[in-house]
């Protein structure tokens, strides 16, 4: 019987997705649609995601779940045992998806009009002053997250949830100067994650020395 397929590639939003399903101990075979050939824009990928865009998970019965968000939820959902998030329905739960959403809608996306600023104007000229404006707009989403951190040093204290996997992605996008300086509680989530070694193995499979 065919188990879970993930499409992913290095340094990509699949890097959340392998590190929870490593936690999780969910095994899976890894599919790698390369960005160098932007093998992504495929017809045999496209089928699969018409948006091109990794990761994208294939559960077991053949269903397709893209957005990253989306994806954590299920692993979430269907190993439970892992407790990688809150009991469905309660307050708990709500404010995980909350902060889960906030992540994705805005800081990813920006993170997304940063480095392919082109896509976001009609002018070339402006895509400077796009990408610029998307740094600025993610730095401010991140001090926002920074006020809500209690004494960590994950999301909900000492349990790791999906937040935290996302988050501990997102640091890898920013400049980790202005991280350490103006998010210290956030740095200090990324170094517990990345202390994890499931979450280590992951790192280092996306930002380690290239095989
Ligand atoms: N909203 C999507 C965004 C995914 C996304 O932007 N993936 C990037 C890699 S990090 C990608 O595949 N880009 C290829 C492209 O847009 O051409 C999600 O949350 O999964």
């Amino acid at each position: 019987m065919p188990g879970y397929r993930l499409y992913g590639w290095r340094q990509t939003g699949s890097m959340a997705i392998e590190a929870a399903l490593a936690e999780a101990a969910v095994p899976h075979d890894y599919l790698p649609v390369s960005r160098k050939t932007d093998a992504n824009l495929r017809p045999e990928f496209t089928a699969i995601n018409p948006r091109q865009q990794l990761p994208a998970l294939v559960l077991p019965d053949g269903t397709v779940v893209t957005e990253g968000p989306a994806i954590l939820s299920h692993i979430a959902d269907a190993f439970p045992q892992a407790r990688l998030a809150p009991e469905r329905g309660s307050s708990a739960r709500a404010t995980h998806d909350r902060w889960l959403a906030f992540l994705h809608a805005n800081v990813y996306e920006a993170m997304l009009r940063e480095s392919y600023p082109d896509r976001y104007t009609t002018d070339p000229a402006c895509a400077p002053a796009v990408s610029a404006a998307a740094t600025a707009y993610v730095h401010w989403h991140f001090r926002i997250l920074e006020a809500e951190l209690g004494d960590g040093p994950f999301f909900f204290g000492p349990r790791l949830s999906m937040i935290d996997i996302y988050l501990w992605m997102l640091c890898c996008w920013v400049d980790a100067g202005w991280l350490a300086d103006t998010c210290p509680a956030i740095d200090r989530l990324r170094a517990a994650a990345s202390a994890r070694p499931a979450l280590a193995a992951v790192l280092d499979r996306h930002f380690g020395p290239e095989d």
